[in-house]
């Protein structure tokens, strides 16, 4: 069985990137909650990395030669979930579970829970070291498997992101590629004005980084972006800043002003079904 069932072609992103926004607004519904904003805010990027970068096996997620997509921000677990649906690494059925007591998908990201899941996220700004650890122990056994780590910009105020940035540039890990969803937003409001870490790709590229900003929410650039980062030759870690729009996808969503711990009435969330599916990509 191929090890990556999309790559090389950008084929049909729009339409899983729709189907990933869909998959999280159901699970959304399910509870009532969820980080919804974020999962809409970052279908697009999860889209690519899943169907044109990353190399796995669905039936297989423990397979040796997979590449390691690591999901920092443990909140952002509905987005992931979302994602290994639509790879067929988990069911869709499995939908219905989201947050329930027992089920694979708890409403953070553990490792122990759920197939794909490669670490238990959420304790922000741990993610990138980890990251650096297994990078270094890949290369180490000449494993010819990729590292990604997605954060958030919230967790470039943690102090460890910048320990893991310098290390990674030591050890010029050149299998390492951080995704930073910049979607200034965290906690406390917008990032730029909590704790601002702009120009934030001078600051990678002072800490030894290979560097792309990108609009996160457009396909093609995303696509771009990705090659790139995989075809560089020089020996440094590759970081890709994502901008990207929080609840992209659902313009009543989208127009809410503070969406980190966005409250969705019980009859928005079919709305929001409804609207999405509107637009649902040829
Ligand atoms: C070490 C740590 N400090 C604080 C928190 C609480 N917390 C959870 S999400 C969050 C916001 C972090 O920023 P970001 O991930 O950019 O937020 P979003 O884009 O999801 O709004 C915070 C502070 C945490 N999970 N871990
Ligand atoms: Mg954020």
């Amino acid at each position: 069985m191929s090890g990556t069932p999309h790559a090389g072609s950008n084929v049909g992103l729009p339409l899983r990137a729709w189907r990933i926004r869909r998959h999280a607004l159901r699970m959304g519904q399910v509870q009532g909650q969820g980080y919804i904003g974020q999962a809409l805010g970052v279908a697009d990027l999860l889209a690519v990395t899943w169907f044109h970068a990353l190399r796995y096996r669905p039936t297989e997620p423990d397979w040796e030669e997979r590449d390691r997509f690591l999901l920092s921000i443990g909140h952002y677990a509905i987005a992931l979930y979302a994602a290994l649906i639509e790879a067929g690494v988990l069911a869709e059925e499995e939908i219905a579970t989201y947050g329930v007591d027992d089920s694979r998908l708890p409403m953070s990201g553990m490792a122990s829970c759920t197939p794909g899941m490669e670490i238990s996220g959420g304790s922000l700004g741990h993610g990138l070291g980890i990251a650096v650890g297994m990078g270094l122990g890949l290369k180490r056994k000449n494993s010819p498997s990729l590292v990604y780590n997605l954060m958030s910009d919230g967790e470039l105020g943690e102090g460890s992101t910048w320990e893991a940035a310098m290390a990674a540039a030591h050890h010029r890990l050149d299998n390492l590629i951080a995704l930073v969803d910049f979607n200034d937003q965290q906690a406390d409001g917008p990032s730029t004005a909590t704790l601002s870490a702009e120009p934030v790709d001078a600051k990678w590229a002072a800490f030894g980084w290979h560097v792309q900003r990108v609009d996160g929410n457009d396909l093609d650039a995303l696509v771009d972006a990705f090659d790139e980062a995989r075809a560089v030759t020089e020996p440094r870690p590759r970081v890709i800043v994502c901008d990207t729009r929080m609840c992209k996808g659902v313009p009543f969503l989208e127009a809410r002003e503070r969406t980190h711990f966005i409250r969705v009435e019980p009859d928005e969330w079919g709305q929001a079904l409804d609207l999405l599916d509107a637009a649902m990509p040829s």
